[in-house]
């Protein structure tokens, strides 16, 4: 059994953590830079060491200051939330080096999944059903302009190495191959140097439905249904909710069957979120994200279930506290992201927080680390908060979501509250009628934004 975690990150997820392993009984280790010295996870947790000066490469992503605040205090594993150190294979290598345990995923895991067409190839091999295209990586030019015949025009041509939207380039037909190519393969170079390339059917109008997974790392692996991330402004998710509005019982229950399988398959330890593309009643799996999500909390509303708990009873080589029969969805769950920023070009915006109320009552959970009087630090991103509601269906959700954005204050700064205040307006958010074009498409018409 873990006595003492460290939890590398900041903001409302640090504070996750922070409460989790209260209820747990375990002590709590917040890291912060010279920039966090006042902020609430530092606050929140039973002990902190500042690890470094503002700028997260020096802080929240140094390695060696990270491990040196586990020896300085005694914790015994680690637990990196999302962003930052949470999907970096070689950080995880070092943990183990040092004789601590990462909260997560195994390096090999990691890897396997960073890597675009190993972790296609290997979710394809275990029966996943995938978006098609080419068969791994693609050389040249040459082979690329034979794919795009084969397959059909539109393709996308994706940089392995990237993810959640970076290097990728759409050809509408084969006159646009040469320029999508090159440059999608330049940008992998640049960005992560790897410019290795594969292309897909580009599909128009699916959704993002994503599977959440959890596995205790010895073969036994369950599914928590899926989400319905399409409402995203350049690839940024802003609303979230589960069950999806479009996915059936029996859709869920058979493409969940074939990811927790898959995942059992290969000791999967802990929480994972398998993402599809979903068009016409069929499922395209994209990438696999090996780590607990921003948007977690909106599965653990529908379940009931504690997944933090979780990641960290399977660390500890415990069985995870429930299996598949014992869960069952109850009712439904929306979450929005407030970003301290400005609409309507959502421009950063940070500064001091003149007044904070947090919204209550039932169905209504506020993740968020923010407080009256704190300054947001620039250096950052612009997450302040996670408003997630629960109702007994989707409409009362969405009533609830309303109610609650009405009485959440945050004064000082500019916030997406208005947006979402504008959304719960819409018919297509009422009807669940949106993929995902519709949210950049609404911003242009009915805000201008670029
Ligand atoms: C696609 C696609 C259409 N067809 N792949 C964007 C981020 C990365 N996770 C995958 N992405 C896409 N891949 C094929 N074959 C469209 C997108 C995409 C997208 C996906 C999910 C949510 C929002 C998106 C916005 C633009 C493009």
């Amino acid at each position: 059994m873990f006595d003492k975690i460290l939890i590398a990150n900041r903001g409302e997820i640090a504070l996750r953590v922070i409460r989790a392993c209260r209820e747990m009984g375990i002590q709590s280790v917040a890291v912060h830079s010279t920039a966090d010295a006042d902020a609430m996870h530092v606050r929140m947790a039973d002990e902190s060491v500042c690890i470094g000066p503002p700028s997260g490469t020096q802080s929240y992503l140094s390695i060696p200051a990270i491990i040196s605040a586990c020896e300085i205090t005694g914790a015994q594993a680690i637990h990196p939330g999302y962003g930052f150190l949470s999907e970096n294979a070689n950080f995880v290598q070092i943990v183990e080096d040092h004789g601590l345990t990462f909260i997560g995923p195994t390096a090999e895991h990691i890897r396997v999944m960073g890597d675009k067409i190993t972790a296609k190839d290997t979710m394809k091999d275990l029966g996943v059903p995938c978006v098609p295209g080419s068969d791994g990586g693609v050389p040249d030019l040459e082979t690329a302009k034979k794919i795009g015949e084969d397959i059909g025009y539109p393709v996308i041509i994706k940089a392995t190495a990237g993810g959640g939207g970076r290097g990728m380039k759409v050809a509408k037909t084969a006159a646009d191959m040469e320029q999508a190519f090159m440059t999608a393969r330049a940008e992998g170079k640049a960005a992560f140097g790897n410019d290795e390339v594969y292309i897909e059917k580009y599909l128009t109008t699916p959704r993002h439905i994503e599977i959440q997974v959890f596995g205790d790392g010895k073969g036994k692996a369950v599914h928590l249904g899926e989400r319905d991330c399409s409402l995203q402004r350049r690839h940024q998710k802003v609303f979230e909710e589960a069950p999806g509005p479009c996915i059936t019982p029996e859709e869920r229950a058979r493409i969940g069957k074939t990811c927790a399988e898959a995942v059992a398959k290969i000791n999967y330890i802990g929480a994972g979120t398998i993402e599809f593309l979903y068009e016409n009643g069929e499922f395209y799996f994209i990438e696999m994200n090996t780590r607990l999500q921003v948007e977690h909390p909106v599965t653990e509303s529908i379940f009931g279930v504690d997944l933090v708990r979780e990641q960290i009873r399977v660390a500890e080589g415990l069985p995870m506290s429930f299996s598949q029969d014992d869960l069952e969805i109850n009712g439904h769950s929306i979450e929005v992201r407030i970003n301290a920023e400005k609409l309507p070009n959502f421009a950063p915006c940070p500064g001091r927080i003149t007044q904070y109320h947090a919204p209550g009552g039932l169905g209504v959970r506020m993740d968020s680390a923010l407080y009256d009087g704190y300054s947001i630090p620039p250096y950052y991103d612009s997450l302040i908060g996670k408003l997630i509601v629960h109702g007994r269906d989707r409409p009362e959700a969405l009533a609830r979501l309303s109610r609650a954005l009405g009485e959440l204050i945050v004064d000082g700064v500019d916030t997406t509250v208005p947006l979402f205040h504008a959304l719960l307006e819409e018919k297509d958010i009422h009807t669940g009628e949106y993929n995902i074009h519709w949210l950049e498409h609404w911003l242009e018409t009915n805000l201008g934004n670029a």
